[in-house]
């Protein structure tokens, strides 16, 4: 029987022939460009001929992209969702051409989850736990007005990572979120965020941000600059993704916490997409990745460790 280097050589053959249409939502966060690029450099790794669309995140053009996948007739096809809804029809087209689709990072709301072989995302209520229970034990029972800056709206890790969160301070009950509103994943529509919360809340009566992802954050501490305040020690500071920047920031003093979610999501789903084409081995329905908390001790090694990832 095959060595472990033979099957591993057979798999990575198997995926070598494999031709894949990715439909990746854009690039709205340092997380998401970094999840493109490993899945380029995995592709070439593998010998993949990977193609990659970017939708601006949009729906309609994820859609699209999927539709000239089919009519290409690609071998596989990786599904960044955008939101999680609307998406029965077009995977309904796939899988009658018998194309098998890999969720990315997202998950779908279908009531027919025949519709894609394997999703390959973190547990964001997990991440959103990881959050709240880092701020409660930080706050030590002292009181914390929190003001939440959600991702993008639809998405379902949004409702999770919030749901979560408010898991993770329920167990404080003088923690409360005072204001919530979409950053849209994006520094620039986190930094207009932060500051409209910064505007009408009473000076001084912000206890902590709490942003969906990193980059968002980013755009919450030159918010928290510009009107002056310590970002970090007058406003504590917690967010998702685990991306250099914001190790880079907590190392400086300017952040105080994340929960690590991996950019290498597309080399699982050719792990398993390789298996699966070669003898039809079915793959587990949910592929987790880990959600690890970083805090300001590792941040200057981390940073290190990661940059040269995005
Ligand atoms: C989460 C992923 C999110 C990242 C953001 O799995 O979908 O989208 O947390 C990205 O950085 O925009």
């Amino acid at each position: 029987d095959k060595g472990g280097a033979g099957k591993a050589a057979d798999a990575g053959k198997a995926a070598g022939a494999l031709t894949i249409g990715f439909s990746q939502i854009g690039s709205e966060s340092g997380w998401r460009a970094a999840e493109t690029k490993l899945a380029k450099l995995e592709a070439e790794k593998r010998g993949i001929n990977l193609k990659v669309s970017d939708a601006q995140q949009q729906q309609a053009n994820q859609i699209k992209a999927i539709r000239s996948f089919i009519a290409q007739g690609v071998d596989a096809i990786l599904l960044a969702p955008v939101i999680s809804s609307g998406w029965d029809e077009v995977l309904g087209e796939a899988k009658a051409a018998n194309i098998p689709v890999v969720l990315l990072d997202r998950q779908i709301d279908t009531a027919d989850p025949s519709l894609y072989l394997s999703a390959v995302t973190s547990d964001t209520v997990e991440e959103g736990r990881v959050a709240g229970r880092w701020l409660v034990s930080t706050l030590a029972g002292r009181d914390c007005r929190v003001v939440e800056i959600q991702g993008t709206i639809g998405a379902s890790l949004v409702a999770n990572r919030k749901k979560g969160f408010e898991e993770g301070i329920s167990t404080a009950a003088n923690v409360q979120i005072v204001r919530t509103q979409s950053g849209e994943f994006t520094r620039a529509k986190g930094k207009e965020v932060m500051e409209g919360f910064i505007k009408a809340e009473a000076p001084g009566t912000i206890c902590a941000v709490y942003a969906h992802n990193d980059d968002m954050m980013i755009g919450a501490i030159q918010a928290m600059k510009e009107a002056g305040l310590k970002p970090g020690s007058d406003i504590l500071a917690v967010s998702i993704d685990a991306v250099p920047d914001i190790f880079k920031a907590m190392a400086d003093g300017d952040a105080n916490a994340t929960v690590e979610l991996t950019p290498d999501m597309a080399s699982r789903a050719y792990d398993l997409l390789a298996a699966y084409k070669k003898d039809g081995t079915q793959p587990p329905k949910w592929v987790q990745t880990p959600s690890t908390l970083y805090l300001p001790d590792t941040a200057a090694a981390e940073y290190e460790r990661r940059k040269d990832l995005y």
